[in-house]
């Protein structure tokens, strides 16, 4: 086999939300692994914020504000990529959001903004780029799931509800564009230490750890946190040549709590 096929040299690569966190480590693999790093967030704040990130990591990238629920902003700048950079060979729908928040208590709206852009946006933003990528001979999106495209929890319903619709939204766009050489596959991170993590994680008053965290580690066959590094191989195989026959596929990367009834109390 040539390992060249793990390379993404040649290609342009657009993660969504990736001022930091998830979004950020992915972007760095994509760079170690050739690509051109295009990256947009929801203010310019967060975009100066990544690009300084970047830059002091050595990454060159191209940084745009863009609200991914917005379609006429997310079509405009498909548009000036596809001008400026060049086709779009990968897509990685990275942005979201999460409301922990009891059902019964969240309003429709709060509902609908998770909804929005947990599910909606990796839609819109994936119109925006299949033309292009027909027209260039395919492509590959990556859309980031979660576990709770598979199980839900409590506080979680419009998250849970949004990545299960994006884990079948995935299985679809598999369906009509495989045919157009575009695969496209979910990642479903497991319980990983990032901001959007930071409160289930935090110390209590005496010290100790939080409930959930010690939840998740005991739940997790790996006996700890993921870290934004434990995505970035799976990242850059599903969007090498190396999966160029893995479509409408969800890799989860949860140290196996997906498999684990957990131990006996
Ligand atoms: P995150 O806190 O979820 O943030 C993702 C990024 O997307 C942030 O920069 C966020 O900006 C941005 N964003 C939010 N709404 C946006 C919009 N409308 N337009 C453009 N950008 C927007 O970071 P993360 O923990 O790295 O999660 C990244 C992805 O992985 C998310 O889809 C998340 O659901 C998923 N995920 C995370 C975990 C985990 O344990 N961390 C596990 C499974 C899946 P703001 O900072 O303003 O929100
Ligand atoms: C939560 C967490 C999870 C993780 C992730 C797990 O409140 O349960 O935020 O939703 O973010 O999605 O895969």
């Amino acid at each position: 086999m040539d390992m060249k096929a793990f390379s993404l040299e040649g290609k342009t690569a657009w993660i969504t939300g990736a001022s930091y966190g998830i979004g950020f480590a992915i972007a760095e693999a994509f760079h170690a692994a050739g690509a051109k790093i295009v990256f947009n967030d929801i203010s310019r704040e967060l975009v100066d914020r990544g690009l300084a990130s970047y830059r002091e990591k050595g990454i060159p990238v191209h940084g745009y504000v863009c609200d991914v629920t917005d379609e006429k902003a997310v079509s405009a700048l498909v548009e000036t990529i596809e001008k400026e950079i060049g086709a779009i060979d990968i897509l990685v729908n990275n942005a979201g959001i999460i409301r922990r928040i009891p059902m019964t208590e969240m309003s429709a709206e709060e509902w609908r903004k998770v909804v929005d852009v947990d599910l909606t946006a990796p839609f819109i933003c994936a119109k925006a780029v299949i033309p292009g990528m027909i027209r260039k001979g395919g492509g590959k999106i990556i859309n980031i799931c979660s576990m709770m495209s598979e199980l839900g929890r409590e506080t979680v319903s419009a998250y849970a509800a949004a990545k299960g619709g994006l884990k079948m939204l995935t299985r679809n766009i598999c369906s009509e564009y495989g045919g157009a050489n575009i695969q496209c596959n979910g990642i479903g991170p497991g319980y990983i230490a990032t901001p959007q993590t930071a409160p289930l994680r935090e110390r209590q008053k005496d010290g100790s750890r939080h409930p959930f965290d010690q939840f998740i580690v005991s739940k997790t066959p790996a006996g700890r946190w993921g870290t934004t590094e434990d995505l970035q191989g799976p990242a850059v195989f599903l969007a090498s040549a190396a999966s160029d026959f893995v479509n409408g596929h969800v890799l989860y990367v949860d140290g196996g709590i997906l498999a684990y009834i957990g131990k006996q109390p």
